[in-house]
């Protein structure tokens, strides 16, 4: 396997809403990242990922763009954007963009030029179909915000397709004009020295030449799945892009692609494929919805395990893994998979750590998870801001088939908004993120969470997470070492080891509450413990593992 910067890198995500606010306005900025590089610097990881900073309606928390080539008005100017870039630069971190391009905002100049007429130049940048006979829309396709994928518009009288919100028209790529438009804007961004991207459901851009109905779901509507998930064209797409942008630069790419098995990441990341570095797959995050997304269940470990090492070793030596247990649009790891009760919650977010930063990929931490960041105590619906979270309630309460009783606990469960209350940085009042009234609730848990009380605390999770980055710096074979699971019908451990040339790492993780024996395997009777979220002297023999034990020998 070659070896590779981004190979051997850690990328932290910023949710730029939700960081750091630096004029009282209660939303986050730009001059906010940049006054807190050094924290991250200090952190140890190398890639800043930046969640969508351009103009923006806001209507998906920029993930509807009006302009790829400006800065959205609350987050700063490009000239703040500059002064980031330099700056992290100088601490040796680099930046990349969040590149969201199956679609733009409807307030975007291509869109409101396209609505306009028929024969308008920009007509064919987006995807426009006449109404059925009886006016209704061209097929019965839900939008993954709820309610159809098209939205009828007066101006011509037809349909526009949108696989998110009636604000996020999707763009045609199969029309060449929009292919160069976007790869000149990213060309753009490349000459002003950015280091990579991540891609919006970039999975999506092609759609099949007939758009038929889909199999109509829970939702009522019908699934667009099939027709525009790794559509025909995609990997000639990407494969252009590589050629006339990514392949001149020296980049980290990243596809943000649902739904995706491990035969088709390696057509998306394959090391000879030309398109992208890796991929986002989200099956080990997908397992637990049982009203689509929505469910209050925590999915098995046995479901974690089987589907995360499939990835460890299916792409062992032909392409390369991403990991990550959250991001902006998952609930917070510890309380999705850990234990985020007082008692527990630092052990198991220090066992959920070691468990994904010990296998292979490259790994994302999303901000605040390296202080074990929680869910939020939502009361009330007014509390929540994400169009996913609002439209769900709507739907499935509101006018659908769940009572209040039994969608609510998944919605608190679920939401996107756990991840999107802002960082907590310090005990004083909204953590420290803002002094005017933040955008969205601050948690009353940052009184004890939170970074300045540990980064006092050399016992921390953020100590912790120092001491794994640190590692993954040290030793190779967190990097490139070999992945194998052992006891894979066991449901309360997580234990796997990593092979290079002699080393050896054997990785223990218990997912369980109670103490459980474990057996040390022999050849470890001789290591050095690497890392451990408790004091783990004995490596020898049946051990007692203590509530959410994790620790890292080495031979
Ligand atoms: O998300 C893509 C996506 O598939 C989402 O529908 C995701 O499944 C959902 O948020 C999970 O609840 C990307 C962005 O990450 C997301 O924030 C955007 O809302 C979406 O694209 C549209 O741009
Ligand atoms: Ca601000």
């Amino acid at each position: 396997m070659k070896k590779t910067w981004w190979k051997e890198s850690v990328v932290y995500q910023i949710y730029p809403r939700s960081f750091q606010d630096s004029n009282g306005d209660g939303i986050g900025d730009l001059n906010g990242i940049t006054s807190r590089l050094d924290y991250l610097k200090y952190l140890g990881v190398d890639v800043l990922w930046l969640s969508p900073v351009y103009q923006s309606p806001n209507d998906d928390n920029g993930y509807d763009i009006s302009d790829y080539q400006d800065i959205m008005k609350e987050f700063g100017t490009m000239e703040d954007f500059d002064r980031l870039l330099a700056e992290a630069h100088s601490r040796g971190l680099k930046i990349i963009m969040d590149l969201v391009v199956n679609h733009t905002s409807d307030e975007h100049a291509w869109f409101m030029e396209s609505r306009k007429s028929k024969d308008n130049p920009y007509r064919d940048y987006y995807i426009w179909r006449d109404p059925k006979e009886d006016g209704s829309a061209p097929n019965n396709w839900g939008s993954c915000f709820g309610g159809s994928a098209w939205k009828y518009d007066e101006e011509t009288q037809m349909y526009f397709l949108h696989l998110f919100s009636p604000k996020q028209p999707d763009l045609n790529w199969r029309n060449p004009a929009v292919r160069q438009e976007v790869f000149t804007m990213m060309d753009w961004w490349c000459q002003k020295g950015i280091d990579g991207f991540r891609m919006d459901v970039i999975s999506l851009i092609s759609k099949t030449d007939e758009l038929p109905d889909g199999v109509v779901g829970g939702s009522g509507y019908g699934d667009f799945g099939p027709y525009c998930t790794h559509g025909p064209h995609v990997h000639e797409y990407l494969k252009e892009m590589n050629e006339k942008v990514l392949s001149r630069y020296d980049l980290i790419t990243v596809g943000e692609t649902a739904g995706v098995t491990v035969e088709e990441a390696k057509k998306y990341a394959g090391e000879d494929a030309h398109e992208l570095n890796m991929v986002f797959q989200f099956e080990h995050v997908e397992g637990d919805g049982k009203y689509r997304k929505w469910t209050d269940e925590k999915v098995s470990l046995k479901y974690l395990k089987e589907t995360m090492s499939r990835w460890q070793t299916s792409l062992y030596g032909q392409a390369w893994n991403s990991l990550f247990w959250d991001n902006h649009d998952q609930p917070r790891a510890v309380s999705r998979f850990g234990d985020d009760r007082p008692a527990f919650r630092e052990v198991s977010a220090k066992m959920l750590a070691t468990c994904l930063h010990m296998m292979q990929g490259t790994p994302y931490i999303y901000q605040g998870e390296e202080l074990g960041m929680t869910n939020y105590p939502f009361q009330s619906l007014d509390e929540f801001r994400d169009i996913e979270s609002l439209n769900a309630y709507r739907d499935w309460v509101e006018q659908g088939t769940l009572s209040h009783e039994v969608f609510w606990p998944c919605l608190l469960r679920k939401s996107r908004d756990n991840a999107r209350t802002p960082m907590q940085w310090d005990s004083s009042a909204n953590g420290g993120f803002t002094e005017g009234t933040p955008w969205i609730n601050v948690n009353p848990n940052c009184a004890v969470i939170n970074a300045e009380a540990e980064m006092s605390d050399p016992n921390s999770v953020f100590h912790y997470y120092r001491r794994l980055l640190a590692l993954r710096k040290q030793y190779e074979i967190i990097v490139y070492g070999k992945y194998e699971l052992l006891l894979p019908e066991d449901d309360s451990l997580f234990v796997y080891t990593r092979t290079l040339g002699d080393q050896k790492l054997l990785v223990v993780c218990s997912f369980a509450e109670d103490s459980l024996p474990f057996e040390i395997p022999s050849e470890f009777a001789d290591s050095q413990c690497l890392i451990s979220n408790y004091d783990r002297n004995d490596r020898t023999g049946e051990v007692i593992l203590k509530p959410y034990e994790a620790f890292v020998l080495k031979i």
